[in-house]
């Protein structure tokens, strides 16, 4: 899958790309030499801004002079998943028995230097532990690409080419430093890195030497890799007051439009009958929290402090920011969800999310563009339409609302009733 590239260095490749070029003769040799050319030429471009943003002239042309282009990280970049995941499906693969026990067990064996990051950044162990588990399965799985190069390609892809390429020059000004030799470089595909996976500029702004051996080493040293997370947490405004938010319950007959993001102050929740999730009432506490029903009225519901929004800085998915969450209560000692999600609910296609978008227009609900992806307007379209045919207005794609619109979604997995 690796298109290899010239590992000339770069003051010649350019020239001997384009004397190459005309001495192709397939017109499929032609093209990659083209964009073999082109790819050269974007590197020496970088090369320069890498200079002017102080990398040193030494690590930037022995680093760019190596840089492979690699096809397989522009095929991940561009792939979109067929079928959404469901909530069930996210969280039952990333907060499993055997996550939460190893988290349980490290929670001991590390208690020193956790005890120390939550001194030092107000991060509880549990919340650490958990963003461990979740982005390297604790350090046992970190990525095996090269990460100048991942970035390289990337930057040199006119799709998200100014953040790639100040990405890049983040990881040279990494290498400049110190921290890891270019060959130990290895994260994903996109350039996350490491223990806690931080992107290079995340890794520059807020990873710290906790372990005092004059390295900011994310790789090796779980000493810098935890501080770090916890530094990087705190700076987002992590609230060591509260929790990342909570399971709760909600009374029968309640009215699901209102999980549509709009935040309340608790004591409201509480009136409107929200209890936790053994059905004590809340706590009257002066924060404002929003609910969140991530499998719409047959799953759990949560209410999402202000912590849920710091965790969504690190990853922006609404998942990944309530599997932390959860993780973190399990590792704690807490118990499984009062309401697990149902695990029957079908996996949809793009197809189908698209189908019901146009459906959903022609019916006069405004879902944006029909895309095939279920954001924030097309829920609020399906809370619409919910409201008008009486159905629980929960914004979620169900069984009943693709039969009140008179779509077959055609699958095994719905056994309802
Ligand atoms: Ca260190």
């Amino acid at each position: 899958m690796h298109q290899r590239f010239s590992r000339f260095p770069l003051v010649t490749s350019l020239a001997l790309a384009m004397t190459l070029a005309t001495a192709a003769t397939s017109a499929e040799e032609t093209e990659k030499t083209t964009s073999e050319a082109g790819f050269a030429e974007c590197l020496t471009g970088i090369e320069q801004k890498a200079v002017a943003a102080g990398v040193s002239q030494n690590t930037a042309t022995t680093v760019l002079a190596d840089i492979e282009h690699v096809e397989r990280v522009i095929e991940l970049d561009q792939s979109q998943p067929e079928f959404t995941t469901t909530f069930a499906d996210y969280l039952n693969r990333r907060v499993n028995e055997a996550r939460i026990s190893q988290g349980r067990e490290l929670l001991e064996e590390h208690r020193n230097l956790l005890n120390r990051v939550t001194r030092e950044t107000g991060v509880p162990a549990a919340y650490l532990l958990s963003f461990w588990g979740l982005e390297t399965n604790f350090g046992s799985y970190f990525g095996k690409m090269s990460v100048p190069d991942s970035l390289a390609t990337l930057a040199c892809d006119p799709r998200r080419s100014t953040y790639f390429t100040g990405e890049l020059i983040s990881a040279l000004k990494i290498i400049d430093e110190g921290a890891i030799t270019v060959d130990q470089m290895e994260g994903s595909w996109a350039g996350a890195m490491g223990h806690v996976q931080f992107m290079p500029s995340v890794f520059l702004k807020h990873a710290v030497d906790a372990d005092n051996d004059g390295k900011r080493d994310l790789w090796n040293s779980l000493d810098d890799a935890l501080m770090s997370a916890g530094k990087f947490l705190q700076s987002m405004g992590w609230d060591s007051e509260y929790r990342w938010g909570r399971e709760v319950l909600l009374p029968d007959g309640f009215d699901y439009a209102l999980a549509d993001g709009r935040k309340l102050p608790l004591g409201e929740w509480r009136e409107l009958g929200v209890t936790d999730a053994f059905g004590n009432a809340l706590a009257r506490e002066d924060i404002s929290a929003a609910l969140v029903v991530p499998a719409g009225h047959k799953g759990p519901a949560f209410l999402r402090y202000k912590n849920f929004n710091v965790i969504m800085g690190w990853n922006r998915s609404e998942f990944y920011a309530i599997a932390v969450g959860h993780l973190a209560d399990r590792i704690a000692g807490a118990g499984e969800l009062r309401n697990p999600p149902p695990t029957d609910t079908p996996n949809l296609s793009r197809n189908k999310i698209q189908e019901l978008q146009e459906t959903l227009g022609q019916k006069g609900f405004k879902t944006g563009k029909a895309d095939g992806i279920l954001g924030p307007t097309t829920r609020a379209a399906i809370r619409d339409y919910q409201q008008r045919r009486d159905l629980i207005a929960d914004g979620y794609p169900d069984t009943e609302l693709f039969a009140a619109l008179g779509i077959n979604i055609e699958t095994a997995a719905s056994n309802d009733g």
